[in-house]
């Protein structure tokens, strides 16, 4: 299992929410601004401010929407294909038998909230791209959910080593508005690439830029250079 974060201040990020959340909204927002003052002092192993520029800090993350798949793991499939010697599929069960890894990672919603120091739990993109044995030719990788909703992430970027599909969140089940009963995982670009309710995972040599890319915004999506807007 890997532990990309500091576990112990992931615990006091959580404890600090819960116990705020209780009080109510006014205090919760007060957490919020604190936690944004903290995070905006720190700074990641790779050199990276802890918070991108614009963001603010919530103590949770907040559901966004989107038309729901089934969240029933019964009726779970993920298709691994396209620019690979060894596409195959996934069921409930299948994926569970799988490696799981625990990521504990910031996520960066381009509306301006982030949330840090989350711990997810599923299987890394890297471990699925190297079972289906992806070839040279992969270069994009593009994450397909429900309803046709699809995002493009570039090949080096999709597995990286924090990059997973989730199926916990804080040691608990997802929700179903966050996704359940899997999700794509991508911290280090804006939350809109972390497709919700997966079907598949294609690799492709060409870019095919997904639901928001082609509606205005940003093919890319890196929080730290505000690639918001396409
Ligand atoms: N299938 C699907 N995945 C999706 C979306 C969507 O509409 N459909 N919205 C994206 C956007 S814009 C964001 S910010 C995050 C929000 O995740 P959350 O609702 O768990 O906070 O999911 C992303 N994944
Ligand atoms: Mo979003």
């Amino acid at each position: 299992m890997e532990k990309h974060r500091n576990r112990r201040e992931f615990i006091k990020n959580a404890a600090a929410g819960t116990a705020l959340v209780a009080l109510g909204g006014a205090i919760y927002r007060i957490a919020g601004d604190d936690l944004t003052r903290k995070a905006r002092a720190e700074t990641r192993g790779d050199g990276r401010k802890r918070l991108p520029p614009g963001q603010k800090v919530l103590s949770k993350l907040r559901a966004m929407g989107g038309q729901a798949g089934s969240s029933k793991t019964a009726d779970f499939k993920l298709k691994v294909y396209g620019e690979c010697d060894n596409p195959f599929e996934l069921d409930w069960q299948g994926l569970l038998e799988l490696p799981q890894s625990d990521v504990i990672a910031d996520v960066h919603c381009v509306t301006g909230w982030s949330v840090l120091g989350a711990n997810w739990r599923g299987v890394l993109v890297s471990k699925l791209a190297a079972i289906a044995k992806t070839t040279k030719s992969a270069r994009h990788v593009i994450f397909e959910a429900a309803h046709g909703y699809t995002a493009n992430v570039p090949f080096k970027e999709a597995t990286a080593p924090n990059v997973l599909i989730a199926h916990r969140l804080e040691d608990k089940a997802l929700r179903r508005s966050n996704g359940s009963p899997v999700r794509v995982v991508v911290p280090d670009l804006y939350f809109w690439k972390s497709s919700k309710w997966i079907t598949g995972i294609k690799f492709v040599k060409r870019d095919e830029p997904g639901y928001w890319e082609t509606r205005g915004y940003h093919n890319h999506g890196d929080p730290w250079k505000e690639e918001r807007y396409g």
